[in-house]
């Protein structure tokens, strides 16, 4: 028994894949995505050009989670054009994660994104790691002009991925940008940027670039993933899906994300530390959580939370 939902109107068999980040920004990478039991293929935010990223170690796992400086490594957009009609073999939905360093980048690319076969795109406004490019999703005005932009020429479902957020008069001004904008999808959310993680016997942080600092994922950030997404539920247009990341390692976790308001979730810690085995782990334990209490699909629980 599967439990199908949709986003921006696309089937999905079930509602676990991965997230843009670990494990995908090769061909046999996202082949192993394809041949696991993830509900759909998200490759690796990409770039105009093809990028080797910060310099190493860029990636850590952490007692409760991880830390990561990746750096945007990717192949270059057009590797990933080349590749949709190989990965749509695997009979399920493409997901393609475009992270410009610039509008006129995100521009081109998602120009050549309309003429592939790709199901939706994330367009990522909060890569926290990249020198000098502070993230998008912190700046309104900038979000509001990139949206305006890239909503005029895209012609696949377009969704946005989101940094966290902390305080509801920010909460308000970007729901206002994302119903203005009609965005199909939202993300939420991405690693909490700027973490430092110190080695106390080595008295240094754990990653390199930028002096150790680098976004936290993983069950550190599971009650700030929870918080966006239900706070997104209120505010946005409901024709606008959610998407849930962070911190997920079980099926109680997809539970109370869909709870929240979530119509699917993406794995990127537990993935990365786990492998592929782990979205048909967890998509096991979801579906005996959600038997055992009598639920028989996703929209009967789907912003359900209760008020105490
Ligand atoms: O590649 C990265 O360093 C990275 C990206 Br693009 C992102 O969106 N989020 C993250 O934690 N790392």
């Amino acid at each position: 028994m599967s439990l199908p939902t949709k986003i921006a109107n696309v089937d999905f068999e079930h509602c676990i894949f991965n997230a843009s980040g670990p494990s995908c920004a090769t061909l046999e990478e996202l082949d192993i995505i394809g041949k696991s039991g993830a509900a759909a293929i998200m490759t690796k935010s990409c770039t105009l050009k093809p990028r080797e990223g910060n310099p190493e170690p860029r990636y850590t796992g952490l007692p409760l989670g991880s830390i990561n400086s990746m750096g945007l490594p990717n192949l270059g957009y057009k590797k990933y054009v080349e590749m949709v009609p190989l990965l749509k073999k695997h009979g399920k939905p493409v997901v393609m994660s475009v992270s410009g360093l610039c509008l006129a980048d995100n521009i081109e690319m998602l120009r050549a994104i309309n003429d592939t076969d790709a199901d939706l795109v994330e367009l990522n406004l909060s890569c926290p790691n990249v020198v000098g490019k502070p993230q998008i999703g912190y700046d309104f005005e900038q979000t509001d002009e990139v949206l305006t932009k890239v909503m005029k020429l895209v012609r696949k479902p377009l969704g946005v991925k989101l940094p966290p957020y902390f305080d509801f008069a920010h909460y308000k001004q970007i729901a206002e940008l994302l119903n203005k904008h009609k965005v199909k999808f939202v993300t939420c959310i991405n690693s909490i940027g700027n973490a430092l993680y110190i080695d106390p016997d080595k008295e240094a942080p754990v990653i390199k670039p930028k002096g150790g600092f680098g976004g936290l994922g993983g069950k550190y950030v599971k009650p700030t993933a929870l918080a966006n997404v239900h706070k997104f539920a209120e505010l946005l247009d409901p024709s606008i899906d959610i998407i849930g990341v962070g911190g997920i390692n079980n099926g109680t976790d997809v539970f109370e994300f869909i709870l929240a308001g979530a119509k699917a979730v993406q794995l990127g810690t537990v993935f990365q530390e786990e492998g592929p085995e782990t979205f048909a782990r967890i998509e096991k334990e979801f579906n005996e959580l959600m038997k055992k209490k009598g639920y028989a699909s996703i929209e009967e629980i789907r912003g359900k939370l209760k008020a105490l």
